[in-house]
């Protein structure tokens, strides 16, 4: 048996190691060493150092043939790994040594290593905790995805717009990938099918005259936390199966390889930046069915190589499709066990839907994936024949169920057929095909059973559960808040590190003066810290005495940043009215990406800079307010706002926000939620107390029911409440916008008119403006006593246990997955590696 892999730092052979390949990669001296070289000399040093380890953990997988996950997603924000490896081989404080003793500062060389933004926001980085998890749980996984040559773009405020500038983030090379060319894998694309007959009659299909891509995976290790465990994140690249021949006399050879060449060069070429909104773009289905079909080749091909029984595949893998983009994952698996395989379609479709799953992150409408029939038939000809017989075959299943039953059939197959109208619904072809779907928050899953997914959930109740999404906190309290982890160690041993619930032992010094003095401190050191990045990247001055007060997360209408700002509008103007009104100095901290195309949210980018500008330079107002807009909000600055947030603001129009995950690392780090009733804030509170937080605005059943009548009249609201009427008013009279006083109609237009698409203020922002402001009030109020304050931080500091990614990857394993975790000869029953024990079902 593989011996258990254990990690030892050797840090005089690191720092060998630095130098060494400083010469031979540069050939330059140390002294002549920018810091670049040295980050990149470091990443290759650790490299070296944890490739046992990760050779070992695979062979153990070989050795004992565990069942094993393969979380496919298009988005994997893992941000930067350097510092975080680091941190999870526990040898963060050796490396800083090293490099100090080399004359290099750890945070310097950290800064040196672009994140690897593959991904949008929320959902790419659970994907990113996700790996985390599983590999300090020690579950055998993989990460699927896409090597993006160009990441989420880099954001550039300009003029207090937004300017995307390309994300080349593999410019310097990435020191913590390996290319693994010996196992590429190929894609096919366009063509015909073709039919043929076997011995016994039977018809086999086949695709001919297809495009060609060789899917080229790029390995990066996933380190566990203390264990000495590496899973994999496996990154598929696309390249032309043969370069084109110049000398080619043939003419049709020629032009077809310069297509195969050019279809490779695009397909990995950028990540789309949009988030929550569906765009039915060609290159995005070449994108989705590229790195899913070469995933679950690669799955069936290594499963044959010590098995031979493909009915038992589910015995070996799991397919777990992050949202519906690797819903071609149903379709791909039934044509290679059909076609390439010679399976009957039963026995495919019992194999298929044993093994795949599909996560579900949202409700809103405009981000369901819908593909064209004509776009989806030309490019995956095969994969639309096998579609439409899954469709075909469910729609009998569907006319036997309810024919006869006094139920309209013609409405079920409304809602549930897999091709309707001319297009293919993917989240109904994961939901039919799938053996399990889930939600990411209580409230969320409820509103999938209970609403948008109805039907659905009449037919299979069993296959639905939720599953609240989590988050790890040895990147967003061990690694982002050091001065904090110490201190929670301190006070409750250090094994919060692999069982967060352990941190609830905190609470018994929520109410200690000398604790809450201390917690106070380090709250005040992460605050001048953040202060000082401001400062260098904004030029803005900052009191780090005021509240803190941070909404950072992807800008989107049903987000409500526009009711964020225009409440700091109201406040400005309560300033100016009232020399005498009271308040805490209070910092308004903003970090967003829009859609490139999005153009509200753009907008409301400008707003928020413009609004910025005028208090900001306000000196009536003796600072009283400041307001931040944090250029290309991402996981490397994340962590450094998310250690000095006081108040988080968690504001989604309730219903709409799926989970949420910032809200969990803001109150991780002991922040206080303001924040509806959605998502995960719900979950929340049960844990920390409503008297812990400031819960305003409409319950999400209220939402739902104004918009089954659609809407409400927000004329009601601007007729009667001056405060709201003024600051609408100042969207168009120029007060944010002197030199062009229509710039912000467009908001001003969202808020109050209604047009055939939308009902005016479709998120509710008016309605629920004087229940949010005075919410603001109480939050203002809970500051003036720090003492409580600081009582309520502890608190939710001590209540967050719940929201770790290693709870939910273990709701995942018990319910879901079923993996066991690899053990190996020596190990003892792990004190450190389990988490909370999730209660038997
Ligand atoms: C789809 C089609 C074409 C192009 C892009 C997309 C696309 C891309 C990304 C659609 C959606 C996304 C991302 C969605 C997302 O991040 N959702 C968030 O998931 C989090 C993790 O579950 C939740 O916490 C958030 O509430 C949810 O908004």
């Amino acid at each position: 048996m593989t011996k258990r892999p254990t990690f030892k730092f050797d840090k005089e052979l690191f720092k060998r190691s630095v130098e060494y390949n400083v010469r031979s990669m540069y050939r330059k001296d140390m002294e002549d060493a920018t810091a670049q070289m040295i980050f990149q000399a470091s990443a290759h040093a650790l490299r070296d150092q944890i490739i046992d380890c990760w050779m070992n953990t695979q062979k153990a997988f070989e050795e004992q043939e565990p069942k094993q996950l393969v979380y496919l997603s298009m988005e994997f924000l893992m941000g930067r790994a350097f510092g975080n490896d680091a941190i999870n081989l526990q040898a963060y404080q050796p490396i800083a040594d090293a490099l100090s003793e080399l004359g290099f500062d750890i945070n310097a060389i950290e800064d040196e290593e672009p994140d690897a933004a593959l991904g949008n926001g929320g959902l790419g980085r659970l994907a990113a905790c996700f790996l985390d998890s599983l590999a300090t749980l020690r579950y055998p996984a993989y990460g699927c995805g896409i090597r993006y040559h160009y990441g989420m773009f880099k954001q550039k405020i300009e003029h207090g717009q937004q300017v995307e500038v390309p994300d080349n983030w593999l410019k310097h090379g990435n020191p913590l990938e390996i290319r693994r060319p010996e196992y590429t894998e190929e894609v096919h694309f366009g063509g015909y099918v073709t039919s043929y007959q076997v011995d016994g009659g039977r018809t086999m299909f086949r695709q001919e005259g297809y495009q060609c891509v060789n899917a080229v995976p790029y390995d990066m290790p996933v380190i566990g936390y203390g264990n000495g465990f590496v899973d994999t994140l496996r990154i598929w690249d696309a390249e032309p199966v043969e370069e084109f021949r110049l000398d080619s006399f043939d003419k049709g050879d020629y032009e077809k390889a310069v297509e195969d060449t050019n279809l490779a060069k695009l397909i990995t070429e950028v990540l789309y930046p949009c988030d929550d909104h569906y765009q039915g773009k060609e290159l995005r289905l070449k994108q989705q069915y590229f790195f899913v079909s070469a995933s679950i080749q690669q799955a069936v091909n290594k499963y044959l190589t010590g098995n031979k029984d493909l009915m038992k595949l589910p015995e070996k893998y799991v397919f777990q499709m992050n949202d519906t983009h690797p819903t071609l994952t149903i379709p791909e698996l039934m044509r290679i066990l059909m076609d390439e395989h010679a399976m009957q379609w039963d026995e495919a479709w019992h194999v298929t839907t044993s093994c795949c799953a599909y996560t579900n992150h949202t409700i809103m409408a405009e981000a369901l994936e819908k593909w064209p029939i004509e776009l989806f038939s030309k490019l995956l000809p095969r994969i639309y024949q096998i579609v439409e017989e899954i469709n075909r075959r469910f729609l009998l299943d569907v006319h036997a169920k309810y024919d006869n039953a006094g139920v309209n059939v013609q409405d079920k197959i409304r809602s549930m057929a897999i091709i309707f109208n001319g297009q293919v619904r993917m989240a109904n072809l994961a939901i039919v095909a799938s053996f399990s779907v889930n939600g990411v928050a209580a409230l969320h899953t409820k509103i999938l059973e209970e609403e948008v997914l109805k039907d659905f959930y009449d037919l299979y109740p069993q296959k639905f559960s939720n599953k609240t999404n989590g988050i790890t906190q040895r990147r967003f309290l061990l690694h982002a808040n050091p001065l904090l982890a110490e201190w929670v160690t301190a006070h409750v041993g250090e094994d919060w590190i692999t069982d967060l619930s352990k941190i609830s032992d905190l609470k018994l010094y929520a109410d200690d003066p000398k604790a809450q003095k201390e917690f106070a401190q380090i709250r005040f050191r992460n605050k001048q810290r953040l202060a000082a990045y401001i400062r260098e990247h904004n030029g803005i001055e900052v009191d780090p005495h005021s509240i803190f007060d941070v909404q950072v997360k992807r800008l989107h209408e049903y987000k409500r940043q526009l009711l964020n700002i225009m409440h700091v509008m109201y406040l400005y103007n309560c300033l100016k009215a009232d020399p005498n009104f009271k308040m805490n100095k209070r910092t308004f901290i903003f970090g967003a990406k829009a859609a490139a195309g999005y153009v509200n949210a753009k907008l409301t980018i400008k707003l928020i800079n413009s609004v910025a500008d005028v208090i900001n330079n306000d000196d009536s107002i003796n600072g009283m307010i400041k307001v931040v807009f944090i250029e290309d909000y991402r996981v490397s600055n994340a962590e450094i706002i998310f250690a000095a947030s006081d108040v988080s603001e968690q504001i989604s129009t309730a219903s709409k926000e799926a989970s949420g995950t910032s809200n969990m690392k803001l109150m991780l780090n002991g922040a206080l939620t303001i924040g509806t009733m959605d998502g995960a804030n719900v979950e929340i509170a049960e844990e920390v107390g409503r008297e812990n937080m400031f819960i305003f605005g409409l319950s999400s059943a209220e939402v739902l029911k104004y918009e089954n009548n659609g809407g409400y009249d927000p004329y009601e609201i601007f007729n009667n409440d001056q405060n709201v009427r003024q600051v609408l008013m100042q969207l168009v009279n120029g007060t944010y916008s002197a030199d062009n006083p229509e710039l912000f109609r467009p908001l001003y237009d969202s808020l109050l008119k209604s047009s055939p698409q939308n009902p005016a203020d479709r998120y509710f922002i008016l309605k629920d403006f004087e229940s949010y402001a005075a919410a603001q009030r109480e939050v203002d109020k809970a500051y003036s006593d720090q003492k409580k304050w600081m009582k309520m931080s502890i608190l939710n500091t001590a209540c967050s246990g719940k929201f770790s990614s290693d709870r939910t990857i273990q709701e995942y394993v018990r319910d879901i997955w079923h993996l066991k975790q690899v053990s190996f000869p020596e190990d003892i029953p792990a004190k450190k590696s389990g988490t909370r024990a999730v209660p038997a079902k």
